[in-house]
């Protein structure tokens, strides 16, 4: 079947009048054109040796982690893991920082995350922190943007699904996680028909500012819907927040038909600087709920975890004015605020127009009491009250708007896949621009913010087809770089993602670049089994524990000759990595290993646990390729049965030699 773009469009309106929405025009172009005008090539051309001019971190999706790539190059340049396991560096493998994936449900190798979203001072990116959520198993992380880590993690209770998250406020005072799914709250045991009557929504207010202490300032009770994505006010709406919900049919079966039924769904208007009164007044409940936070301690560099018991929870019957219904059309998806802070635009997934509401007119609304009606304490202002346009014919499946800082909004269209360029107070669309396939969400650099750099656009597509050489059933996911600097979009680039970018954000790169920890100082880590010099190598057994102290530099490791261990033993080998240079890391590896290897940053040390299951010899070896010796980069663990009598050695410097047979006399 060939059918050209523009007419699949068709298609996927029969889709919606079924209430099944098709996925209509991906892949469904003849064969792969270069689309691309003009010079192009010489745009995103960065030459070797050169820098990208901005940084975009995008959303690993159902890979959990993060994916950094230059702009305009398209080149990938780390993946920072996050909610998953990465045995690359031993990320939730090794002693070190598996405490960061811990939760109420037990240790969790894997999530789902959509979001990324850097800090902000003032509305505008500052590039100390990057947030993301977790989708599956709510939490959201903290990413310090000097080492591009994983620092913290926060559980998120009364929740599941944390999808809209972790957007921040616009002095990252707060980020925000709303459920998903509704829930019985607290969750028990209840009949799954008894939703209407049961099952609840949470908005969370996360406070953000200070590294390693996230915690969770207020939960908002909300009616049983489903909330989908959230943003900050900012300007005269700052102290604001608007989050989209759908399914207000309550539906809790076949969503696809049942909660596609009412011509208007909500967007939630948060007063959260009411909410802040509320609670200081006592009209917040303390609730006992179980959730954990998990912090890198910076010296030790070793992951915390600790665990909260009661959360603040607000009911708006008891808090008049903290929020606000705003009806939208039609199963809204995102919702994003623009640079000026006077419009909401909604993405009604469903919808023929995209809605822009007015913060000048809602704020009119609220004063004139121009209400339809209240659900649970939470008056829905009229629609004609709040809304300020509306952008017609923009297209078809209107998901999320981003801006350029010059008057202009952009709308990925999802079922006629595409982005729409129009202007914001006349509502007209002035350009549009197909994208290979199914856009979801678009990304300009500070394009959610007060100050968007608005050259490039980033779309994030959900389907690849045959824009790469195929690679079997499953092709990476594509992101295209589009041009805006003019006044027609043009495309630049295409390049694959690593799992699904649901979402980007980007900076310029000099907001972050010269700020770069390059090592760690040796003589600031206080990891208790930290290793500073040569000397100081050793080995100790506690009953059945063997610990080994050690060094890794270049190119040897000392101790590199360790007996005394047993059948039985649990060994963890704790390794510090005393280079003091930029770059310059070690691994390490033993025969056996059931867990990944370690990789050890300059300056830092890290714990691989090993039980060796038989007698022998097990030699261990650097993993990262480090000098013109690496290979030599080696030593030897000698495995003796239970119960024999072959001594503890390990042979390190002649005082630390001394140190051990002396503990061994005083035994
Ligand atoms: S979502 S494709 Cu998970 Cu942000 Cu809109
Ligand atoms: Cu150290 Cu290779």
């Amino acid at each position: 079947m060939k059918i050209p773009l523009k007419r699949s469009a068709g298609l996927a309106i029969a889709g919606i009048a079924a209430v099944g929405i098709i996925y209509a025009c991906a892949g469904q172009r003849t064969a792969t054109t270069n689309l691309v005008t003009g010079d192009a090539a010489s745009k995103v051309y960065v030459a070797p040796g050169s820098y990208d001019e901005y940084y975009a971190f995008m959303s690993g999706g159902y890979s959990g982690q993060v994916s950094v790539y230059g702009l305009p190059s398209g080149r990938l340049l780390k993946l920072i893991p996050v909610f998953s396991q990465f045995a690359e560096d031993a990320y939730g493998y090794d002693a070190e920082s598996k405490p960061l994936l811990e939760t109420t449900y037990g240790f969790i190798p894997w999530d789902d995350s959509h979001h990324p979203e850097l800090s902000m001072t003032d509305g505008v990116p500052d590039g100390r922190w990057l947030f993301i959520n977790a989708n599956n198993t709510p939490r959201i992380a903290r990413i310090d943007l000097t080492r591009f880590e994983t620092d913290e993690i926060i559980q998120i209770p009364n929740s599941a699904g944390g999808h809209a998250s972790p957007f921040t406020t616009p002095n990252t005072k707060y980020v925000v996680s709303a459920t998903r799914f509704s829930v019985p709250i607290p969750n028990t045991d209840v009949p799954i028909d008894s939703y209407k009557k049961s099952f609840k929504g949470t908005l969370s207010f996360i406070t953000a500012d200070q590294p390693g202490k996230m915690d969770i300032a207020f939960q908002i009770l909300m009616p049983g819907y489903n909330y989908d994505l959230g943003h900050a006010g900012k300007g005269p709406s700052d102290g604001w927040f608007f989050f989209t919900s759908y399914n207000s049919e309550q539906a809790n079966t076949k969503l696809e038909e049942n909660a596609s039924q009412n011509d208007k769904d909500y967007i939630a208007a948060v007063n959260y600087k009411r909410a802040e009164e509320c609670v200081a007044q006592g009209q917040a409940k303390p609730m006992a709920v179980e959730y954990f936070h998990n912090y890198v301690d910076p010296g030790s560099r070793t992951a915390k975890s600790e665990k909260k018991t009661s959360v603040k929870v607000i009911d708006p019957v008891n808090c008049a004015g903290v929020v606000y219904y705003l009806p939208t059309p039609k199963s809204p998806h995102g919702v994003d605020v623009d640079p000026t802070g006077e419009y909401i635009v909604a993405g009604g997934k469903l919808a023929t127009v995209i809605p822009v509401h007015s913060f000048t007119k809602l704020q009119k609304a609220i004063a004139d009491k121009a209400f339809d009606k209240t659900v649970d304490g939470i008056p829905v202002l009229k629609y004609d009250a709040v809304v300020a346009g509306e952008v017609q014919k923009p297209g078809l499946g209107p998901l999320h708007t981003e801006f350029d800082g010059k008057g202009f909004a952009y709308t990925s269209m999802f079922i006629s896949s595409e982005v729409v360029k129009w202007k914001l107070g006349t509502w007209e669309v002035v350009d549009r621009i197909p994208t290979y396939y199914s856009i979801g969400h678009l990304m300009i650099p500070g394009g959610d913010s007060k100050r968007p750099w608005g050259k490039y656009l980033v779309a994030m597509n959900k389907i690849t087809k045959d824009r790469y050489l195929p690679t079997g059933p499953e092709m990476a996911q594509s992101a295209q770089l589009i041009d805006i600097s003019g006044d027609k979009m043009k495309l630049l680039l295409d390049f694959p993602t690593i799992g699904e970018p649901h979402y980007a954000q980007a900076l310029p790169a000099s907001l972050i670049k010269d700020r770069q920890v390059k090592f760690h100082k040796l003589a600031e880590n206080t990891n208790p089994w930290v290793t500073k010099s040569e000397a100081d190598g050793g080995i100790t057994r506690a009953g059945k524990k063997i610990d080994i102290k050690m060094i890794a530099i270049r190119s040897h490791f000392a101790p590199d000759n360790i007996e005394g261990v047993q059948v039985g033993d649990t060994v963890n080998f704790h390794v510090t990595n005393i280079e003091q240079d930029w770059d310059i890391l070690h691994g390490f590896a033993v025969l056996g290993a059931q867990t990944s290897e370690l990789i050890l940053q300059p300056g830092e040390t890290r714990t691989l646990t090993w039980i060796p299951k038989g007698p022998g010899v097990y030699p261990f070896y650097c993993t990262d390729f480090c000098s013109a010796l690496h290979q030599e980069m080696q030593g030897y663990i000698r495995v003796s049965p239970a119960g024999s009598s072959v001594k503890l050695m390990a042979n390190v410097s002649k005082k630390a030699q001394a140190q051990l047979a002396e503990a061994q006399k005083e035994k």
